[in-house]
């Protein structure tokens, strides 16, 4: 997969891609990265990349020619049909079935903003889809380009090692990780599960899914709400639910879980 990514500051992104899986799929020629510059694409002597908001206002605006000659210049190199995708907080949010989307291309050009972004009419002509990293605000599309590249790199064939097979993980597919433990068994005077000290693997798959269903309805509702819970999944569920009807409550699983907010706005 080829990814090219349009940053005023291609060292933060070239610099952070050199460590880890990532660093060694990208040495593996598994994922290659490519970055180019608006700043080189300018003409005046100050090398102009930003520019005051029509209608007044705070801060500066990416100026839209060299933005669009920066997207034009990676877009030549990435492969034909590269999904163009600017980073920005007014996109749809990013989530692993839109990963698992950008895995499946050839190539992608990311755009990173920084002061409060692109010009509307380059997003317009060049860009096919804005992508939120999640409703906080970001200094520039940097961060969130990276986590893209990260989540959808551990995808391709041949980056993970065989530690973690898409088999095992359909299993819990859609859930938050259950609880893990390494040695030792007793740590500051807490202790690991007896179940997983026993070794009995049928024991250990139902306890580790019970843990993740569990938490999840504790943590994020919203993940189960949609139904699409594994037959055993939902009956290890409603095991844990009857457990704690009992009054048998576990450390590990103390929250209530939240309401869904309800229809209707109140003003502040
Ligand atoms: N940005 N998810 C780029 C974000 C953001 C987010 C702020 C992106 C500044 C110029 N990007 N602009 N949240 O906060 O993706």
């Amino acid at each position: 997969m080829r990814i090219e990514v349009v940053t005023l500051f291609p060292d933060m992104i070239r610099q952070a891609l050199g460590f880890g899986v990532l660093g060694r799929a990208i040495e593996r020629g598994l994922v290659r990265v490519g970055t180019e510059d608006p700043r080189a694409h300018t003409r005046d002597a100050h090398r102009t990349v930003d520019d005051r908001p029509y209608g007044g206002g705070p801060g500066m605006v990416l100026k839209p020619e060299p933005m669009a000659a920066a997207i034009d210049a990676a877009a030549a190199r990435a492969p034909r049909g590269a999904p163009r995708v600017y980073l920005s907080a007014q996109g749809e949010r990013l989530g692993q079935s839109l990963v698992a989307e950008f895995a499946a291309c050839d190539g992608l050009v990311l755009v990173a903003g920084r002061y409060e972004g692109l010009d509307e009419r380059v997003i317009a002509s060049r860009i096919d889809r804005e992508v939120s990293l999640g409703d906080f605000v970001l200094s520039g599309g940097e961060v969130p380009a990276l986590a893209l590249i990260d989540a959808v790199a551990r995808l391709l064939p041949g980056v993970l090692g065989d530690e973690r097979s898409s088999v095992e993980d359909s299993f819990s597919d859609g859930l938050l990780d259950w609880p893990h433990y390494t040695r030792p068994v007793v740590f500051e005077g807490q202790v690991v599960p007896e179940v997983l000290q026993q070794g009995h693997h049928a024991d250990i798959r139902r306890w580790r899914l019970k843990q993740a269903v569990a938490r999840t309805w504790r943590r994020r509702p919203d993940l189960i709400a949609g139904g699409g819970l594994s037959r055993e999944a939902s009956a290890l569920l409603n095991e844990f639910l009857e457990e704690e009807r009992h009054g048998q409550h576990h450390s590990a699983d103390r929250t209530e879980p939240h309401d869904a907010q309800g229809p209707g706005v109140s003003p502040r």
